[in-house]
């Protein structure tokens, strides 16, 4: 039986009722099959038409080198650190690690209940330019292909390292979500340990594998060209959408259309549209309330474990906390602490105002 459908109504009538189920309309509760978790979709909150932006944001522009700025070159950072003159991107250990390689190994066991492990890693940070005023969506495709090639580099000497089951690759942008400087760069967070989310993922990647022969995100990707109701944008090697599940207003998932397993596996041309779609969501994301868009996000791949792992598909994860404008935000609170996600927005209408803006940057508009 055909199981794919599109978000077209239900002739289901419920049980004693005349109203038939309108996922455009009615409250319901969407499978995020990476996790295994539900998020609610209460689309009749939105039923007004769209607000817009009630007040424009002041154009945000900021000097090519800040001589405050920890992470602009020959500046200084914590501990008497000097950055060198670097003119691409630059890699540095994190002068305040969360995880260190030397931390010594123990466990702390009071049965099942009372559980701990000890933690060892490596903490590095990535700066993509030296042009302090730069984002992603604005640096040159060959400089963002260029951080990619450093994504890469440092998933493969981190992964080496025998203690290094996982390595995270992630970008926290923005005061919103608590990044401490404007400056372009990312975090890598390497661990002795596989963290939760890639966990989950993992283990219903392999479920999925197990019980159908294929990989989940390429069966989720043949679903998605098959309905086209949720991609924002796409290349020859890459698709950026809003899932199906998605549970951030304007979350986004970055997958590669070809099967590969972790970043490490992308060829030339395939890492040349990894950088093209990167710069092509963010501006669009800039674009949105015409100002700089705050997010996580992150790279999903196969953890460095020395073990096979086929059911792993690379992805990128975008989580942007705004909602209405470039001041209202989404709170996870709540319901959503004490119950499980929720939101208004349908992806299909995040994706639909995401797919209609402009892939030229909003600073960069000749008006
Ligand atoms: P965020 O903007 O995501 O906070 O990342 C900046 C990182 O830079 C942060 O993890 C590190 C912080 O620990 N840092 C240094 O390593 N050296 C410094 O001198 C300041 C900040
Ligand atoms: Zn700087």
């Amino acid at each position: 039986m055909e199981r794919v459908k599109s978000l077209r109504p239900e002739k289901q009538p419920a049980i004693g009722a005349t109203i038939v189920f309108d996922p455009v309309q009615h409250a319901h509760r969407r499978l995020n099959p990476l996790t295994r978790e539900w998020v609610l979709v209460s689309p009749h909150r939105t039923q007004r038409p769209w607000q817009g932006q009630l007040e424009r944001p002041a154009l945000e522009t900021r000097p090519r080198y800040d001589p405050a700025c920890y992470l602009c070159p020959g500046n200084e950072r914590a501990g008497r650190h000097r950055n060198p003159r670097y003119t691409g991107t630059f890699v540095f250990d994190n002068d305040f690690a969360a995880l260190l390689p030397d931390s010594p190994s123990g466990v702390i066991d009071h049965g099942a209940l009372v559980q701990a492990r000890s933690a060892r890693g490596v903490c590095r940070v990535v700066c993509f330019s030296p042009d302090h005023s730069l984002t992603l969506a604005r640096m040159s495709p060959d400089a963002v292909r260029r951080v990619v090639g450093v994504w890469i580099d440092q998933y493969r000497e981190l992964g080496e390292k025998p203690f290094i089951r996982h390595v995270q690759i992630f970008e926290n942008r923005g005061e919103m979500m608590g990044a401490s400087n404007p400056h372009p760069h990312c975090q890598i967070w390497a661990d002795e340990a596989i963290p939760n989310e890639p966990l989950k993922e993992q283990s219903s990647q392999m479920n999925h594998l197990t019980g159908h022969g294929r990989c989940l995100l390429c069966d989720y990707l043949d679903i998605e060209e098959r309905l086209d109701e949720r991609a924002v944008c796409r290349n020859d090697h890459f698709i950026a959408l809003v899932p199906f599940w998605a549970t951030w207003p304007f979350e986004t998932l970055v997958v590669s259309r070809r099967h590969a397993e972790s970043i490490d596996g992308l060829n030339d041309a395939e890492q040349r549209g990894l950088a093209d779609i990167l710069i092509r969501l963010t501006t669009r994301y800039d674009n949105l309330f015409d100002a700089s868009f705050p997010y996580t996000m992150g790279l999903h791949q196969k953890p460095t474990d020395g073990r096979l792992h086929p059911e792993w598909h690379m992805h990128m994860h975008f989580y942007p906390p705004l909602l209405r404008s470039a001041k209202i935000r989404k709170f996870m609170v709540g319901y959503e602490m004490l119950g499980s996600p929720q939101r208004d927005l349908t992806p299909e209408q995040a994706a639909a105002r995401l797919r209609e803006l402009p892939e030229t940057h909003y600073l960069d508009r000749v008006e």
